[in-house]
Order: structure tokens, then sequence, then C-alpha cells
């Protein structure tokens, strides 16, 4: 059977309050975009585009037909529109794999891990096993150790929460956001937290921890989203089958901007 791929229930955003703007496209009869949400859409996902220059919308549409690989029109078309209706994450688009501003990483090889909360969704052996293969998914191809700690505090400090959960950013009930996790640093810096108002699993079937896990440590580890199709660090999640994973060229490479090759001795 082949890979199946489907779009995962990733926050669909939209900015809430957009200021008034001239819009200077015609809506297409059949569309259903409210022309405000476009707006909201190019500033979050392509604020790039508009730093520099005051771009008009029909240009800044451009931008992101050519960032998706569409037909350029600079149109509102039913390719474009169906695009902006996928679910997304809350996070800029920009070329290829990325690093957060100011690139923050880890200034050693050696870190720790602790699981501070499990999810009733699967068996505590099953959750330990996801998280130690979702940490192996970087440690393979990079410097990077990572021990686990029962006891002392961690660096990569792991929990599943629902709601609020004490950072300032609340996770939203079912659906939407799945799990966050914050860049390399100090204190909150590294940890990974995940929604349990999701249905964790360790398969095809609801949230894929595995999966998720190794999007978000890479997110701890200073990966910021990538633009390439398939790679791990692309704000649009496609399913793979776990038991087969291999870390995608794009994502290896950022990895090894930031932490180097595994020094081959083995
Ligand atoms: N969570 C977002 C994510 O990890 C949360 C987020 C938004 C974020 N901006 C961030 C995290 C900046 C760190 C830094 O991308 S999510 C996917 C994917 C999510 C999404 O729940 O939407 C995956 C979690 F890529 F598939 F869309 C895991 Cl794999
Ligand atoms: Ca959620
Ligand atoms: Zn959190
Ligand atoms: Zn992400």
């Amino acid at each position: 059977m082949g890979t199946i791929h489907y779009l995962l229930l990733c926050a669909v955003i939209f900015l809430p309050e957009t200021p008034a703007f001239p819009v200077h496209l015609r809506q297409e009869p059949w569309s259903s975009v409210d022309l405000e949400k476009v707006k909201g859409y190019l500033d979050k996902f392509f604020p790039i585009f508009t730093k520099t220059q005051n771009l008009s919308i029909a240009e800044r549409i451009k931008e992101m037909q050519k960032f998706f690989h569409l037909t350029i029109t600079g149109k509102l078309d039913r390719e474009t529109e169906e695009i902006m209706k996928l679910p997304r994450c809350g996070l800029p688009d920009v070329a290829e794999y990325q690093t957060f501003p100011r690139s923050p990483k880890w200034k050693k090889t050696h870190l720790t891990y602790k699981i501070l909360s499990y999810t009733p969704d699967l068996p505590r052996r099953k959750v330990d096993d996801a998280i130690k293969r979702a940490l192996m998914v970087w440690s393979d191809v990079t410097p990077l150790q990572f021990r686990r700690v029962y006891l002392s505090q961690a660096d990569i400090e792991i929990r599943f929460a629902r709601r609020e959960h004490g950072d300032g950013s609340p996770f939203d009930g079912n659906g939407g956001t799945l799990a966050h996790a914050f860049a390399p640093g100090e204190g909150l810096g590294g940890d990974a937290h995940f929604d349990d108002d999701e249905k964790w699993s360790e398969v095809n079937r609801d949230v894929n921890l595995f999966l998720v896990a190794a999007h978000e440590f890479g997110h701890s580890l200073g990966l910021d989203h990538s633009n390439v199709q398939g790679a791990l660090m692309y704000p649009i999640y496609s399913y793979q089958n776990p038991e087969n994973f291999r870390l995608p060229a794009d994502d290896r490479q950022g990895i090894q901007k930031l932490y180097g090759k595994k020094s081959s001795n083995s």
C-alpha cells in the first residue's frame, strides 16, 4: 500500500482584526472567501513581501502562487483559494528550511530531556518510545545526543496539557493546534507541549505522536518552518508511515547547518 497523505487539523488561523484596506481585486462570483481574510492571510504568511515595498494585493497573491508552485495569475483563482482554505500553522512561509531569527541553537551537543506528564490515550511505554524515536530522527544525523533524566531539570521538558497550561499560549481544545515547542534557550526554551485534547495515537489514525513530536523537536532544536513540500518542517502535515520514516533531505540540511554532521566513527 502506498503512503496515505492527508491533511491534518492544523490550525486555520486568520487574523481576527485586519485594518480597513482598499482591495483592488474583483471577487469571482463563486468565491466564498472574504477579501479581508485574504489580506489577513497574506499579512500572516507572507509578511516579508510587505515590509519592503507596498505591493498591491495582486502582486502579493503572485508571490504566494510562486511559493506554492501554482499558476501565477495574480488573481484569486480557485486553486489559490483552495490553498488559502487549507489548514495552516501560524507561521510565515519563507524559503526552504529556516532557522529562527537570530538562529538560536544549543551550545552543547549533549542535551537532556524529561517527560513530565503523559496522555491517557497511549500506554506510557508507547509515549516513551515515540519520544525517543522522534529525538533519534535528529540525533541520527547530527552530533547531538539526548539523555533522559527523571529528577533534575532538563533542556527539553515534555508535557501533555490542555487549555491554559502556564506558558501564556493556551491550547485550543480538540483540533486546531496539536502541539508547540520553544526555540533553544533557557527556561521554557526547547520545551515541547502536546495538546491533550487531541487523540494521540501510534498509528495512522488520529494524531500520530511520533510525527508531531519529531516536528516539534525540530523547533526545539532551532528549526523554523520550511517551504519544501514533504519536509518534516513543512507547515502542512502529510502522514507518512512512521515505521519507515526517513528524515527528508531539506530537514537534514537544515539541522546540519546548525549542528554539523554526525561524526563518522561508527
Ligand atoms: N503547531 C504549530 C507548529 O508546531 C505551533 C506553532 C506555530 C509553532 N508557530 C510556531 C511552534 C513556531 C514553534 C514555533 O508548527 S501545530 C504540524 C504540521 C503542528 C503542525 O499543532 O499546528 C505538526 C504541530 F507541520 F504538520 F503542520 C505539528 Cl507536524
Ligand atoms: Ca488543539
Ligand atoms: Zn505550552
Ligand atoms: Zn511547526
